[in-house]
């Protein structure tokens, strides 16, 4: 990794200069200067065209933003990274989701293990269970098939698998109810158990740790569910399967570690959901298919790890997130799936980006002297269009947005995908070239009103397009985004791999929850604020 700070390293000052030049560049003006540009900034690999030409850069920003990625280090940190050193750093971990996807055969040695050899001798035991659930095969405690399976986690260990199933219910098996359980908040539960047999019901019970609260309590209120209603503790070897880096405390639950399902600690959380994570996912849609989507995500690793960097679809993606958050001082992204299948998506990037990179030091500890990652947030199209895209196009904010199309729907249906995704193409273009107030007028518009309606344009967009969404497609977009992240990470020079501030929140729950369950008065000694709510919530629950 570089020794130069951020800030003084050559790309960047030049960056900072061209950014005072360029001033308030108008694309209608880039485009007008350069018929090919549409054509030109474009980018395409596994499947995934990203067209960046309506962005607020020229080549010059290009060229420079590329020398930023160069001056950082960032092919030495991605190759690092495929070697297995430990460059999570205030964990001392590899970070290996790579290996999660590297073809049978294939060799990723860390401290004299083959980590490919493992990984793929988990996924032959995930799919020897997959296939015996989708058979009925695996029979419930009274004889019956499994029809529901409810995944139990949270954080990176729900996201990835809700998503997923969300985003490839086309592709499956719909004799099958898949549930997911995350909040500790009771109605999760009971409202995905309500309508369940409990004969027919398996637990996934998903924790790296398994050791966080919430997936504990959710899993104990489970077994008491089954217990209670197949009456004998017997009945949870058929019901209940662990997807867990730790054997012990798996044992201790309750579930016997022949069925457990294990992953290891170079794979983090929000990077999980292809390990054994991914358990529901291959139960949901096969293990062929699950496949699939493994076989997506490492088309995208290796496009990351072999194309030059200009061409590179999330090099280029992260630089430009870079670009609007350092030199432009945009604080979100809106990434707007067009494709009902995706709506869960936006939510799951939430974690992955700004748990990656929502950092505040560098790798060597020291405070940073610019902004890290950005607010992520969005919404399916076209809902989005008749709600919030109103601040976009005339609010006062710069919004970089992710526009995600596809041109085959999964579902054919009359014209609704044209119409669908002619509103990828329409917002696009109206946030990059909005409507002058000529236009404006031309169009007959009340004087006292023009100014109501013009629309500046220069809202940067990237459009994504893909012929349709299958299991594979959404292995390369999920990798896209991961790398995009290491890259805005790698730039930033922060650890994109640790969750200090999530792990901080899972121990000042457990030291208040006495102090709401103690039947006498606990002696309070927090800050004021909290000992007057934690009175006033003793007051409420009565
Ligand atoms: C992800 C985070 C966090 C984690 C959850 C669940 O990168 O570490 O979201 O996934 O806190 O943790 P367990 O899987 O250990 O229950």
């Amino acid at each position: 990794m570089p020794t130069v700070p951020l800030r003084d390293r050559a790309a960047w000052q030049a960056l900072e200069s061209h950014r005072a030049e360029l001033g308030e560049v108008r694309l209608r003006e880039l485009f007008a200067a350069d018929p090919g540009r549409g054509e030109r900034l474009t980018a395409e690999a596994a499947g995934i065209y990203l067209d960046y030409s309506k962005n607020l850069i020229t080549d010059e920003t290009l060229r420079l933003l590329v020398r930023l990625a160069e001056e950082s280090g960032l092919a030495g940190h991605r190759d690092a990274m495929f070697r297995g050193e430990p460059i999570n750093v205030s964990e001392h971990r590899s970070v290996l989701h790579v290996a999660l996807r590297m073809p049978r055969g294939g060799s990723l040695t860390v401290d004299g293990v083959d980590v490919v050899a493992q990984v793929h001798e988990v996924l032959d035991r995930m799919a020897g269970f997959a296939r015996r659930v989708r058979s009925g095969d695996w029979k419930g405690h009274t004889g019956k098939r499994i029809r529901n399976v409810v995944n139990v986690g949270i954080g990176g260990s729900d996201l990835g698998p809700v998503m997923a199933y969300e985003a490839l219910r086309h592709y499956t098996d719909r004799d099958l109810t898949f549930r997911f359980v995350s909040n500790v908040d009771a109605t999760d539960f009971v409202e995905a158990t309500r309508d369940l047999s409990a004969d027919e019901t398996l637990f996934i019970i998903s924790s790296k740790t398994f050791g966080t609260l919430e997936t504990l309590t959710n899993a104990h209120s489970a077994r008491d569910w089954l217990v209670s209603r197949l009456g004998t503790q017997d009945a949870i070897a058929k019901h209940f399967v662990a997807v867990s880096t730790n054997a012990e405390r798996v044992a201790e639950f309750g579930i016997d570690t022949a069925n457990m399902f294990g992953f290891w600690d170079w794979v983090g959380g929000r990077y999980s959901m292809d390990s054994a994570i991914g358990l529901s996912t291959m139960i949901a849609i096969g293990p062929e298919q699950f496949h699939d989507l493994l076989a997506g995500f490492h088309e995208m690793d290796e496009h990351f790890r072999s194309a030059p960097l200009p061409e590179n679809l999330p090099v280029l993606m992260g630089l430009l997130a870079v670009w609007y958050a350092n030199f432009h001082g945009a604080q979100t992204v809106g990434v707007l799936p067009y494709e009902q299948y995706l709506k869960r998506f936006p939510a799951y990037l939430q974690q992955l980006t700004m748990e990656s990179n929502g950092k505040h030091v560098t790798l060597g500890g020291d405070l940073v002297d610019y902004d890290t990652g950005a607010v992520y947030w969005g919404e399916p199209g076209t809902n989005g269009q008749h709600s919030f895209y109103q601040l976009i196009h005339q609010g006062t904010r710069l919004i970089p947005v992710d526009l995600i199309g596809f041109g085959k729907s999964l579902n054919p249906l009359g014209d609704h995908h044209d119409i669908l995704s002619s509103n990828v193409f329409a917002q696009a273009q109206a946030l990059a070239f909005g409507k002058s107030e000529d236009e404006v007028r031309a169009e007959g518009t009340a004087p006292d009103v023009v100014p109501h309606r013009v629309m500046q344009g220069n809202r940067p967009t990237n459009v994504l397009l893909a012929e349709k969404l299958t299991p594979y497609l959404l292995g390369c977009l999920v990798a896209l985004y991961e790398h995009s992240v290491f890259t805005q990470g790698t730039i930033w020079g922060i650890d994109s791999f640790d969750q200090w501030g999530v792990e901080l929140g899972k121990q000042l729950a457990a030291q208040i929850v006495p102090e709401l369950t103690s039947s006498t008065e606990p002696d309070l000694s927090h800050d004021s604020s909290t000992n007057a709510l934690i009175r006033r919530y003793r007051r409420l629950k009565g």
